[in-house]
């Protein structure tokens, strides 16, 4: 018994060392090459309290296009539409006037454990073309017996090029309850696909 609490004690003292903030909703990969059309996934890893996840949503946040989403054979898929102000080129050269707002997955065959297990959603998207931008995907996860919201966001705008982000975004983290999943577009390497021109560096970095 008194080893068992010593472990405990143990392993609430090295997560705080590690500066580990999150078992909420979190985007599975936190970074991503701006301008490219990404595989993006949210990972759902506890339920609300004890409670079994019956239905996850994400809000997908503006500057976002081209959203289609992983078909699953285990959760019905809804998605809801939002119109754009201003039409923006879509694929093939046809312009896009509304896009994907927010993703629903529900009624699944069976529920995702309250605890122990975790489970991702994926769709894809085209990113916008701002290395440093940081994206927040806010999220809900609708259990058995209440819900969890992970929608708060930072007081002030992040910079992802500051010196201060990994206080900042820690500090976020720990400030709410409920913080929203996010990713940093990262300047891209080099283009996504094989059989495209790669940009020069400097027309890429002042974009
Ligand atoms: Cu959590």
């Amino acid at each position: 018994m008194r080893k068992i609490l010593l472990l405990t004690a143990a392993a609430g003292l090295s997560s705080l060392i590690s500066g580990q903030v999150s078992a909420h909703n979190t985007m599975t990969s936190m970074y991503a090459p701006a301008g490219y059309v990404q595989d993006l996934e949210l990972r759902v890893t506890h339920g609300c309290k004890g409670s079994p996840v019956n239905e996850v949503r994400v809000k997908i946040p503006e500057g976002l296009t081209r959203i289609t989403v992983d078909n699953r054979r285990d959760w019905k898929v809804e998605t809801k539409m939002r119109k754009l102000d201003k039409p923006v080129p879509g694929d093939g050269g046809n312009m896009i006037n509304e896009v994907v707002d927010e993703i629903i997955w529900k009624d699944p065959t069976s529920s995702i454990p309250a605890g122990g297990v975790f489970e991702g959603f994926k769709f894809r998207a085209a990113l916008p073309k701002e290395p440093g931008k940081i994206l927040y995907f806010r999220s809900i996860n609708v259990c058995e017996q209440g819900d969890d919201k992970y929608i708060d966001l930072p007081k002030e705008s992040l910079d992802a090029n500051a010196s201060d982000l990994p206080e900042k975004l820690s500090a976020f983290m720990r400030a709410t309850p409920g913080p929203s999943a996010f990713i940093i577009l990262e300047k891209p390497e080099r283009p996504q696909y094989p059989w495209e021109p790669a940009e020069p560096m400097k027309a890429a970095s002042a974009k």
